[in-house]
């Protein structure tokens, strides 16, 4: 039994998030956090809302309301329909909350103290028609390193750079289109990140297990050009983390607040303390999973998010986690497996709030309960390369995946029994050489489905789990209990008995896909749990001659061409 610790990269909370903001990192998170559970492991599954920075301002402006109360409801929601689709996290915190004040300004002093702070005259884009600074992303231009010409100032989303914004060429306000933006002078904080260059590198290096998705862009921003660059931590705005040096004041930093990607994977950290105050703890039970010192020596931290996070979670953070143990006294852990994601496109272009294109996460549940959803978007997830979702793909992964394979067998067998042998698991028959064929293929695909979850290869794992359901298909259609029930009916029992049994396998393995719909499997055999199989013949034995089962409703409803045309046309955008 091992300690795991998941953290998914925090959604902002400037709106309600789509599928493909959620298979980037949240519902991989929640799936690889139930697998792990299932194993026995002990896990800790964290998320939050990010809430700070300009985005979330110009958002609650625009809502008429106090960014305060804005967030507050913006978190209800996005937690409400994390619910929604089930993902379980121990806690969803806020990265508003006291526990992050308190735990970023306390890192920021360390980092002081370490030497890694330095002030700095900064030149800062005013916009004269906006009445503002405008920060980082509320600048476009051309990008310096790649020349794409809508870059923004905090990333380059074209080449990943992260850029400051009077990098940019030919630079506009995002918010007014104006060009009217003149420079002035204001002093920032800024962490140099130049002089862990080359702590970084190492550390990137002996991480020989971590995909090249994610160590080719830590590696790219290491080693080109000058290397790394010191980031600027501190921004002129009224909503955020106000710059402190621990709880003492910081000269000449008055005014101004944290700049949100130093303070938002801080919240990973607060959010657990955030979890231990919920849940009525002291502070040893959070440290325990972040201090090494304090027991998280043996934990095991993976994180989950999409692409354009790498850099501030392999570059960025770890500095923040390095540099505040300077003098040994503070061991933070620090992530050992980043599982990042490609995009999610929608009918081949890109999700789009303003323009109504694509499916956000409200829509998605108003229209289909969350396992189709949840099957679809990790059977397809953006893991090698982008992917897209369209409604044809869509219908098809849910009518033949869902419907056909593993619906029509739980189906056909608890109906086909109530009819022949009642509501009960039936005695008589033995076992054979077609029952030995399918624990011996079973077996096979459980070790590569578990492989595939260890190795966190998520389509992978689905295409096992796919390939489990057939299995049991193939056997019910080959044994065919139908025809053999008139000459031989305890041939036939045997066969329903273990096709029964099988239902109950198929509830564990599909758990971490399909949390509802294991459970009405599980509801229909009168069971509250089936533990993760050690062994596939003694789990094909669990459920006794006797034992009472219902027959549960269709656990799926295939989705029409009508419906499909339906729904293209609703979700095209303008
Ligand atoms: N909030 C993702 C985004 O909105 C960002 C992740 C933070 S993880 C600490 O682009
Ligand atoms: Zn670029």
């Amino acid at each position: 039994m091992a300690r795991i610790l998941i953290t998914s990269a925090l959604p902002y909370i400037n709106g309600v998030k789509h599928l493909g903001n959620l298979v980037g990192s949240m519902l991989p998170a929640d799936a690889y956090a139930r697998y792990c559970r299932a194993q026995g492991h002990e896990v800790l599954l964290i998320c939050a809302t990010d809430e700070h920075g300009t985005p979330a301002e110009l958002a609650a402006a625009a809502a008429g309301q106090s960014v305060a109360d804005y967030c507050a409801e913006l978190w209800a929601i996005q937690k409400r329909l994390g619910d929604g689709f089930r993902l379980s996290f121990d806690h969803f915190g806020r990265s508003s909350s006291e526990r992050n004040h308190k735990l970023t300004q306390h890192l920021a002093g360390r980092l002081a103290d370490a030497g890694l702070i330095e002030e700095r005259e900064e030149e800062q884009v005013y916009s004269n028609a906006d009445g503002r600074y405008l920060p980082d992303r509320y600048i476009e231009g051309t990008c310096p390193n790649c020349g794409y010409e809508r870059a923004r100032g905090d990333q380059c989303e074209n080449c990943t750079k992260q850029l400051n914004p009077t990098d940019l060429i030919d630079p506009r306000s995002a918010i007014s289109g104006s060009t009217d933006l003149e420079v002035r002078k204001t002093k920032h904080l800024y962490l140099k990140q130049s002089a862990m260059r080359q702590r970084l590198s190492d550390w990137i290096d002996s991480k020989k297990d971590w995909p090249l998705l994610t160590t080719s862009i830590a590696r790219k921003w290491l080693n080109e050009g000058d290397g790394l660059q010191d980031r600027g931590i501190t921004r002129d705005l009224d909503w955020g983390i106000p710059v402190k040096r621990g709880d003492q004041t910081w000269p000449g930093m008055q005014g101004k607040v944290f700049y949100v990607w130093f303070d938002a994977p801080i919240e990973y950290i607060a959010a657990t303390a955030e979890w231990a105050d919920a849940t009525g703890q002291d502070d040893a039970a959070w440290q325990r999973w972040w201090r090494e010192d304090l027991g998280a020596g043996d934990v095991r931290y993976v994180q989950f998010m999409a692409k354009d996070n790498v850099p501030f979670h392999t570059l960025s953070f770890p500095v923040t986690i390095m540099g505040a143990n300077f003098d040994g006294e503070e061991p933070w852990k620090l992530v050992d497996y980043i599982k990042g994601f490609n995009w999610l496109t929608y009918e081949g272009g890109k999700f789009s709030t303003s323009q109504g294109r694509g499916v956000f996460m409200d829509q998605a549940l108003d229209i289909l309960p969350s396992d189709y959803w949840r099957w679809w978007l990790l059977s397809n997830a953006p893991e090698g390369s982008d992917s897209d979702f369209t409604w044809g793909g869509f219908q098809t992964g849910v009518n033949k995946d869902l419907a056909d394979v593993l619906g029509n067998f739980v189906s056909r067998v608890t109906k086909f029994c109530r009819s022949k042998f009642g509501e009960e698991v039936p005695p008589g028959g033995e076992y054979g050489a077609a029952e030995a064929a399918v624990v011996a293929e079973l077996t096979k695909r459980l070790k590569a489905y578990e492989a595939n979850w260890e190795a966190m290869e998520i389509r992978k794992a689905a295409s096992e789990l796919r390939a489990i359901w057939v299995v049991g298909n193939e056997y019910l259609q080959s044994a065919a209990p139908w025809a053999a029930f008139k000459e031989d009916p305890q041939r036939a029992a045997a066969t329903v008995r273990f096709a029964l049994n099988l239902v109950r396998l198929y509830a564990a393995l599909s758990h971490p896909f399909l949390p509802d719909t294991a459970e009405a499997m599980l509801a229909a055999l009168g069971l509250e749990q089936a533990e993760w199989p050690k062994d596939i013949g003694t789990a094909l034995d669990a459920l006794p001659p006797g034992h009472a089962f219902t027959v549960p409703d269709n656990l799926f409803a295939k989705i029409s061409d009508e419906m499909r045309a339906e729904m293209e046309a609703r979700f095209a955008g303008e």
